[in-house]
């Protein structure tokens, strides 16, 4: 029995010591850089499909402009006074009139067909493999994993906590990251305590109101492992540019050890009750 409990321990010691190791070695594949052009690396297939979706848009404004900065160009210049002194006088052209009703309402539903297929895509997800649910607070968020009982709080590092040497960002760290297994479909459902929060993780594309009363759902599937941030993003009272997010996305394997051993931990409750008590104190 003593040899059971003795293996036991220096198991869950292991995989705790694991878990921590992780968070150093983690990289932050999606991490804007100063002076970074385009969206950042995407770590899901939504992510891509936004990123994708994005370019395209881009290309078809590129050529709007293009197109009406050259009619700009040539009314000036062919058309001024100096260069045809007698100006027409007609005041339709039916065929003008067509092309210039039909080809803004072409483009339209070429972008509008895209559009509504990516937000049927990334509206939900039939079979998940994982359900995590998000709760907004004013100003944390809380995890929770419905099917194994795990629950805890993410609170916002503070200014004096940050270790800069180990590449920690100011306002983006928190004490307990979200840990996600890569390469599994992820439910996510958001709901809120009290008032109006937005969970936001770009690389993922994600970004959905958390509704206190309600559930939102939506899902994402990460691709990289790394360490991914994200902010709230909706105006939830005056903390709401310090309420970051943490994910760190490992193996489904370093997933399961780090479930195994959160379940055999269960005690984080009550401190990060305590510790966001004093927090809002000072
Ligand atoms: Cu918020």
């Amino acid at each position: 029995m003593s040899r059971i409990s003795a293996f036991f321990t220096g198991w869950v010691l292991t995989m705790v010591c694991a878990s921590s190791a992780w968070a150093q070695e983690l990289p932050t594949p999606s991490f804007p850089v100063p002076w970074q052009l385009n969206l950042q690396t995407p770590a899901s297939p939504v992510a891509e499909q936004l990123v994708e979706f994005h370019n395209f848009l881009l290309v078809i404004c590129t050529v709007i402009s293009l197109v009406v900065l050259a009619l700009l160009l040539w009314c000036a210049f062919r058309y001024n006074a100096k260069a045809n002194p007698v100006p027409s006088k007609n005041a339709h052209n039916t065929l003008l009139e067509i092309a210039w009703t039909a080809i803004p309402v072409i483009i339209l539903v070429v972008i509008a067909v895209p559009s509504y297929r990516l937000l049927y895509y990334m509206d939900r997800i039939e079979d998940p493999e994982l359900t995590v649910k998000v709760v907004g607070n004013q100003w944390y968020w809380t995890y929770e994993f419905p099917d194994y009982d795990i629950s805890f709080d993410s609170l916002p590092l503070q200014d004096d906590e940050i270790d800069v040497a180990a590449g920690q960002h100011r306002l983006l760290e928190v004490d307990t990251p979200l840990i996600l297994p890569t390469d599994t479909d992820i439910r996510i459902l958001f709901t809120a305590t009290d008032v109006l929060h937005a969970w936001t993780i770009p690389a993922f594309g994600v970004k959905l109101d958390s509704v206190p009363g309600r559930t939102n759902e939506t899902w994402t599937r990460i691709t990289i492992p790394g360490k991914f941030y994200g902010q709230c993003s909706e105006l939830c009272g005056i903390n709401h540019s310090f309420m970051p997010i943490v994910v760190h996305a490992v193996s489904p394997e370093e997933f399961e050890a780090w479930r195994a051993s959160e379940l055999a931990a269960n005690d984080n409750t009550p401190d990060d009750a305590n510790r966001f008590a004093a927090l809002i104190q000072e």
